[in-house]
């Protein structure tokens, strides 16, 4: 039987060599809509928010925003919003962002004190003239949208700096399931837009100041409205080194798969320092605007959650080693 799509994935590969960069339209709305899917096992409240916007006929970035404001408001997950482990200083500072099926996006990086720094984030977006606040004059836009400030550090999370305090050594985290579980998310809603959301407090006793991949467009999440979305989890230096979000959807664009997309932009990141095999973490997930998805981890211990109409499923995904 002909395919079409194969078709023209097979021609836009040939066609590359040639400076040309691929078909952007017409969509082909093949895959199953709507869809959310989002970084980590530990997102299946998450994806249920997310899925009851969807199921409603509800909009995109509606669904990512009220996905992941559940893990930013979830005291037992240590790497997300409250409850988020601090900085080496003690300071809980969060990074989010989100992207909507225009490509417009909104980012704030190293905000203090706000519960949901994704709603922040969306603000910027709709409600004033830039793409990213940071640090103080974030919160100073936070304060005047009316979110309230509070206090992010728990019980918990101040016991386990001041158990790090006893060495405060800082090297990079291996991160995976066991330690981290930031969440990323895409979403298509049934009337084929597609938007996505990122939010973390980065990595535990980082330097006061430090900004991850998470709320960089391009690193942490990308949307390109006529091909489709990434986003990224793991160490978001290496992320940011290989614009990997980015990189992913431009892989689709180029023609290949969700899951080949990713996989290529986790390769990159062993090519660009082959020392990375030795203790990196970084996966991707992507969705496009077909509705088909997929994911690539550098290591073993990567998982998603999927809903769609069949229903919710954590997949695992490809990985290096
Ligand atoms: C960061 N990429 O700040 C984030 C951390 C993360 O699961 O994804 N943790 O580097």
């Amino acid at each position: 039987m002909f395919d079409r799509k194969q078709f023209l994935k097979t021609s836009i590969a040939g066609l590359l060599p040639l400076g040309f960069t691929g078909f952007t339209s017409p969509k082909i709305y093949s895959g199953k809509k709507p869809v959310v899917i989002s970084t980590w096992r530990t997102a299946v409240n998450a994806n249920k928010s997310a899925w009851s916007v969807l199921t409603k006929g509800g909009y995109a970035l509606d669904a990512v925003e009220e996905g992941v404001k559940v893990e930013e408001a979830n005291p037992d997950n240590s790497t997300v919003g409250y409850g988020g482990r601090p900085d080496r200083d003690g300071r809980v500072t969060l990074d989010a962002c989100v992207m909507d099926e225009t490509g417009n996006c909104g980012s704030v990086a190293c905000l203090e004190n706000i519960m949901h720094p994704v709603s922040v984030a969306r603000k910027i977006m709709t409600d004033s003239p830039h793409a990213m606040l940071v640090g103080p004059g974030a919160k100073q836009f936070a304060l005047s949208q009316g979110f309230k400030e509070q206090d992010l550090l728990t019980p918990e999370s101040k016991a386990a700096w001041e158990k790090w305090l006893e060495s405060g050594n800082y090297s990079p985290p291996t991160i995976n399931i066991e330690n981290h579980d930031t969440i990323g998310m895409l979403a298509l809603d049934s009337q084929g837009r597609i938007s996505g959301a990122c939010t973390t407090s980065g990595a535990a006793w980082k330097m006061h100041g430090r900004v991850g991949d998470s709320p960089i467009i391009g690193s942490g999440l990308f949307i390109d409205p006529m091909i489709g979305g990434a986003v990224a989890t793991g160490l978001g230096e290496e992320v940011i080194k290989t614009a990997g979000s980015h990189l992913v959807v431009e892989m689709m664009r180029a023609g290949h798969s969700p899951n080949e997309a990713c996989k290529i932009a986790v390769e990159r990141i062993i090519e660009r320092d082959p020392k990375n095999k030795e203790g990196v973490q970084v996966a991707y997930i992507a969705l496009n605007t077909d509705g088909a998805y997929g994911g690539y981890s550098i290591r073993k211990g990567f998982d998603s959650v999927v809903t769609d109409p069949d229903g919710m499923r954590t997949e695992q995904v490809g990985y290096l080693y």
